[in-house]
């Protein structure tokens, strides 16, 4: 058995390099790194049990909590939720379960950030109604989803940034195009469970809304009043402030099969690939530029900027997807572990801390699942091995403070644990453990199914 394992393993490697031959001769490989994430998942999710049971988020540091509001929300729980469903971790999930259905209430009298309780908690209850299956979680996600909708309550139909959950007040008009156009892929799906289309109908609404201001090159700022409907920031990019409106443009366009958001998607891929595209050196970046004159402002892309090589490729652009993605992995080899912020034009790093982002593992995920290609799942395992040897804690994992000195931050944000250990596990872990194809991520990496 052995010699027979040995002798076909010298065969392999005696084959000219092609993928197939090395995802074969690796297959144990794959397997392994999928333990190994599952593993540091739960060491993550028990220190958060051990230190911050039934509280928003772990400081691993302190080993304490950090709730966001007077008041808890579980957004580590709500969050981790359908990980643990999809990493087979079946205590831990019915016992994060039991402690979300007994004690997360939204009846508070609280002001919350719409997108991030949007996309972590409402988010969060959905993919858990649609994985579990308990019609309690599609409830809540009912009752926090009217709380919210509330925030679109302003004369252009863009949301407000603040909501206060029981008493509906909403404050906070200057906002960013994130923050207005990321609700769809939440509000529609809810729609779909409800047989409601308001939520829907207010969620495309703002995203309208904030398309109808683009400028003449078809480009959109990052910062905007939502009662005056003006520019209070006209850098253009694909970084944080924008990023997830682009993203729930394709990514609902293809959910609900919706032609405006297909022609508003379109029209947006061809101006940032007209005015932010950037090639230097032989690679690919996007950068910074006016709205409106299309000029380069800027030359920097960062760690959030990296979900773009994902939606590049669920838009069927693989070249451009692939070469951004080798950009991405520089910029994560820079420093040894992946920089907030760099200038490609120096390539130096111009925001040093790591926050635990997910979105060049995602990144990784998608082009491995499209390509089959063996180079995304050593690419991944670097990150995976880099993320351990720096941010983990005898309690958890850390967020940095600075990549280059190590230096470490008392952070566990409830994303490492819905986004980069499922990104991480998913890329590894057998494609039957998520039909890549019937589902959509949230920002939140929350799956929805595609088809009803
Ligand atoms: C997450 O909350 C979401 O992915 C969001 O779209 C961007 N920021 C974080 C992760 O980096």
């Amino acid at each position: 058995m052995k010699f027979a394992k040995y002798f076909l393993l010298g065969i392999a490697l005696m084959l000219p390099f092609s993928p197939a031959a090395f995802s074969q001769q690796s297959f144990s490989g794959k397997a392994e790194l999928a333990e190994k994430v599952k593993k540091e998942f739960l060491h993550a999710w028990n220190s958060y049990r051990k230190y911050a049971w039934g509280h928003d988020a772990l400081k691993p540091l302190s080993r304490s909590f950090r709730d966001w509001h007077s008041e808890s929300l579980m957004m580590t729980p709500v969050d981790a939720f359908d990980t643990m469903l999809l990493m087979g971790l079946k205590k831990e999930a019915e016992e994060a379960k039991q402690l979300i259905l007994s004690g997360l209430s939204f009846d508070k009298d609280i002001t919350v950030q719409n997108f991030e309780i949007s996309i972590r908690i409402l988010g969060g209850l959905i993919s858990a109604y649609e994985l579990d299956g308990d019609k309690r979680f599609l409830q809540m996600a009912e009752d926090l989803a009217q709380r919210l909708i509330k925030a679109f309550n302003s004369p252009t139909g863009m949301p407000y940034r603040m909501v206060n959950l029981k008493t509906g007040k909403t404050s906070g008009a200057e906002s960013n195009s994130a923050e207005i156009g990321t609700y769809i892929i939440e509000y529609g799906t809810l729609s779909r469970l409800t047989g409601k289309p308001v939520y829907f109908n207010t969620a495309k609404k703002a995203m309208a809304e904030l398309y109808k201001r683009r400028s003449s090159r078809g480009l959109i700022g990052s910062e905007i009043n939502v009662e005056t409907g003006e520019w209070l920031n006209k850098e253009s990019h694909i970084s944080g402030g924008i990023d997830s409106y682009y993203e729930y443009l394709l990514k609902a366009a293809i959910l609900f099969d919706d032609k405006d958001l297909k022609t508003m998607w379109d029209s947006s891929i061809t101006a940032i690939n007209k005015y932010l595209y950037d090639e230097k050196g032989g690679e690919l970046w996007y950068g910074v530029s006016d709205m409106n004159t299309g000029e380069r402002i800027s030359t920097t892309y960062g760690a959030l900027d990296a979900f773009f090589p994902a939606v590049l490729s669920l838009n069927g652009d693989m070249e451009k997807a692939e070469k951004l993605q080798q950009s991405g992995y520089k910029m994560w080899l820079l420093a040894g572990i992946e920089p907030e912020q760099i200038d490609y034009a120096t390539m130096k790093i111009t925001s040093p801390y790591y926050l635990l982002r997910p979105e060049n593992i995602e990144s990784a995920y998608y082009l491995y699942r499209y390509t089959g290609d063996y180079r995304y799942i050593t690419m991944g395992e670097e990150y995976l091995n880099s993320i351990i040897k720096y941010c983990r804690t005898d309690n958890g994992y850390c967020a940095l403070k600075n990549v280059m000195t190590g230096e470490k931050m008392d952070a566990m944000e409830s994303f490492f644990l819905a986004e980069t250990m499922k990104y991480l596990y998913l890329l590894f872990a057998p494609e039957e453990t998520l039909d890549f194809n019937s589902y959509i991520f949230n920002t939140e990496a929350h799956p929805v199914k595609r088809n009803y």
